[in-house]
């Protein structure tokens, strides 16, 4: 049987610049990300979102506007990961690097796709045009993309389609 679990994915951009950071540790280590993680229990997705931005960045948001909905499947893995994605134009404080993650500004004509993650490139597009879109990645490793669907949608209500 799959299972699913349910993370989060904050972008942070300002004018022509976006925020990534380094991610120091654990999954996905050694590749530049937006920040986020697993939404715990109790607390809705973009709660979730805000406490992981915070956790890693220092930086808080008024509200997150959600951009996009990955699932990614890894060969192996009989747990599937459904990532809720948000972008946010505004946000305060400075940021600040944390045990997880370093973060540094890229000029949005800059971003290091080359050390991140493979998809990143497809849907990365369509994010800072603040396009909606779904997407579904079948992994192979951490590398590899077997298999993918990307899609622009109206809104991103309703049921997982993959
Ligand atoms: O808690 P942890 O840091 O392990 O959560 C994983 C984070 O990585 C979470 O924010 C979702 C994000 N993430 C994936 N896969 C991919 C991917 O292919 N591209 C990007 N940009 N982020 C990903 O889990």
């Amino acid at each position: 049987m799959v299972t699913s679990k349910l993370f989060t994915l904050v972008m942070v951009v300002k004018q022509q610049q976006i925020l990534l950071g380094m991610k120091k540790r654990g999954f996905g280590a050694g590749r530049w990300n937006g920040f986020g993680g697993k939404v715990q229990p109790g607390e809705t997705i973009e709660e979730g979102a805000k406490r992981e931005l915070f956790e890693e960045s220092s930086l808080t948001v008024q509200s997150l506007e959600k951009i996009g909905q990955i699932t990614f499947e890894f060969v192996g893995e009989t747990e599937v990961m459904d990532v809720h994605i948000f972008r946010t134009d505004s946000h305060q404080g400075e940021p600040v690097e944390s045990e997880e993650m370093c973060p540094q500004w890229f000029d949005l004509d800059k971003i290091p796709f080359n050390k991140m993650w493979p998809d990143d490139i497809l849907w990365f597009p369509l994010m800072l045009q603040k396009k909606k879109f779904k997407g579904y990645f079948k992994f192979e490793g951490c590398s590899h993309i077997l298999d993918y669907t990307l899609q622009e949608v109206d809104n991103l209500a309703g049921g997982k389609e993959f």
